[in-house]
């Protein structure tokens, strides 16, 4: 009787041939061989123990009990002990502490990158809690008061499982989820001086955290999203030892949600819940700028590794599944799609990666003036960019298993399931690309990240036989470029209209001239093609029209060709 043979991850980063070429140019040789054992380590458990308790932690969702058997209120949320072991191995692995660290100087995001990349996709989205995480140590080292600061950031960044804590953010509520400005959540400060929230939050992910960023407006202060202040709630109320669950943090329900199943999101009640002010009360929007960007980051680096983690799993499939006489690998137009997916996948990564060097170089005070300001286009072009191809690749891996891939228990429709959430939370594609038009009138960020984008091609123009793609990203910067400087005269609805389009361009040129300055360096280096293909690939994909597929029928093509050389099949 014939049984499918399943396909087998084996050690991801061991697997991973773009992590590795990429850390080996990003990352000075010490480093590389400081930080290899631990990605080796995290590679091995992704692949197998991490992988387990995804299974366990999303076969077994968090439970809401309200009551306790004596019929106290408790809100207490529930959690399979699988979820325990994804907190404990992230803080082991100090992957919200490594930043703050400074072990590594500017290249502690890029290795924090690379550990996150690989434990993400077997972590259940347990990724969510560390963004946030991550984020509010960014948001508390810049704005909160030493005391805030010094009791609650050692906390975040500990390695130590056991006292290291979580931090949520909570923004959304009902009348404003991208709209912030509409939050109705009030805040009150006593006699005493201390300030407590009333109102309801709407989707608090991370809903176990042991503490809180939270949008609330003082009493008083003005509409819209310039009263509005930034607070730090903490799940035990550091005055008394108590959990303000259950008494002034009510938890309505948990959300009955697409994907992230195992991750605790629920609708919570803020009713007179203890909170500290982040700084003064004013001015909250603006402080969480530094969380937004943290978290997008880390949205992009997650819609990567998701992307990443099909493509090997679909690889994997298609050298043990055979039709028409041989296994899928062999079947030519099948070996195509894969490569696409492949390719994909690393302009994704290096979306990603580029976001954390740039991040990187920022904290360490070595960035230049106009990487500064790149920064502020460069993070919502990466997250919608890579939010959104993480959908349709993760379809077309979900395609790749035929039936296979609609099957629950595979684990295959859970990619997509997940995947969808990366285009929304965080900002969606819309507001984001709107934000292009903001960043670029207060800083004219989208014309540094365009001169930014020239000085990523300008090493692989100098690099022969690195490939003529370089041109079509010269081209294409040129046409973004004349519609920036045409923005001003521009009318503003129809503005609005054409923006969706024009930030998704800019990303995906962008992430060509990216690949063009790995393809160079590699083809420099080690006289190596791969990624030479891979560029040409891309820009041939997504600059240059229907001009490849008219190509490709109308003579031989090196398209099939590349395919090889791409993912290594
Ligand atoms: C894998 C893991 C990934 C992560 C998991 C996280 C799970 C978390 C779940 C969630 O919480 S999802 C909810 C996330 N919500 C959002 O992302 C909100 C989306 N909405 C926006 O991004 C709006 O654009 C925004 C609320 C930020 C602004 O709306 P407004 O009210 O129109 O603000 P306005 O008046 O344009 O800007 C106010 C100020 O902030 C301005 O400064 P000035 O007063 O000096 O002019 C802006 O320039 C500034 N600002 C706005 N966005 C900024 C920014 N500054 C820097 N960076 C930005 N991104």
């Amino acid at each position: 009787m014939f049984f499918q043979e399943p396909p087998r991850l084996r050690n991801t980063y061991r697997s991973d041939v773009v992590l590795h070429e990429y850390l080996e140019r990003l990352l000075p040789a010490d480093v590389l061989g400081q930080v290899a054992p631990q990605l080796d380590q995290m590679g091995e458990a992704a692949a197998g123990e991490l992988a387990r308790l995804t299974e366990e932690a999303e076969a077994n969702p968090p439970r809401l009990v309200h009551y306790d058997p004596w019929g106290r209120r408790v809100d207490r949320i529930e959690l399979c002990p699988a979820w325990a072991e994804l907190h404990a191995v992230q803080a082991r692995a100090g992957l919200c502490a490594l930043p703050y660290e400074g072990r590594y100087g500017q290249y502690d995001r890029i290795v924090q990158h690379a550990l996150i990349h690989l434990y993400a996709p077997s972590s259940a989205v347990y990724t969510c809690h560390m963004a946030m995480t991550d984020a509010a140590v960014r948001v508390l080292l810049d704005h909160a008061s030493a005391e805030l600061r010094d009791r609650v950031v050692p906390r975040l960044t500990s390695r130590d499982s056991d006292q290291a804590w979580t931090s949520g953010q909570w923004m959304t509520e009902r009348e404003g989820g991208s709209d912030v400005g509409r939050t109705s959540t009030v805040a009150r400060c006593d006699e005493a001086g201390e300030w407590r929230l009333h109102g309801t939050k709407w989707f608090t992910s991370a809903t176990t955290a042991d503490c809180a960023l939270a949008l609330a407006r003082p009493e008083g202060a003005p509409e819209g999203s310039r009263g509005l202040g930034l607070f730090l709630v903490e799940r035990i109320d550091p005055r008394s030892g108590q959990t303000q669950l259950g008494s002034t943090i009510l938890v309505n329900r948990l959300k009955d949600k697409l994907g992230t199943r195992a991750l605790p999101t629920a609708e919570l009640t803020l009713a007179g819940a203890y909170a500290t002010p982040v700084g003064s009360v004013d001015n909250g929007l603006k402080k969480i700028a530094g969380m937004l960007n943290v978290t997008r980051t880390h949205n992009a680096i997650s819609s990567a590794a998701g992307m990443r983690r099909g493509v090997e799993l679909a690889v994997a499939y298609a050298h043990v599944r055979h039709a028409f006489g041989q296994p899928l690998i062999d079947l030519p137009l099948h070996r195509a799609t894969l490569a696409d997916l492949a390719v994909e996948a690393e302009a994704a990564f290096a979306l990603a990666v580029r976001g954390m060097e740039l991040l990187g170089r920022i904290e360490h005070g070595v960035a230049s003036e106009l990487e500064q300001r790149a920064l502020r286009a460069l993070v919502p072009t990466i997250k919608l960019l890579t939010a959104k191809d993480a959908v349709a690749h993760a379809s077309e891996v979900v395609e790749a298993f035929g039936g296979a891939g609609y099957i629950e228990d595979t684990g295959i429709p859970r990619l997509l399931r997940n995947a969808q959430v990366l285009p929304i939370w965080e900002g969606t594609t819309n507001v984001l690309s709107l934000d292009l038009l903001r960043a670029e009138s207060r800083e004219e960020a989208v014309t540094a990240l365009l001169e930014d984008l020239s000085e990523q091609t300008a090493g692989a123009r100098a690099v022969p036989a690195s490939g003529p793609h370089t041109e079509l990203v010269d081209r294409s910067r040129e046409l973004l470029l004349g519609s920036v400087r045409a923005w001003p005269d521009s009318d503003g609805d129809a503005l609005q209209v054409q923006m969706r389009d024009f930030a998704l361009a800019l990303g995906r040129t962008y992430a060509a001239a990216l690949l063009a300055r790995h393809a160079a360096h590699r083809r420099a280096t080690k006289d190596d093609a791969r990624a030479v293909h891979v560029a040409r690939r891309y820009a041939d994909r997504w600059l240059r029209g229907s001009a490849p597929v008219v190509a490709d029928m109308q003579g031989p093509s090196s398209r099939p060709a590349q395919a090889d050389r791409v993912v290594g099949l």
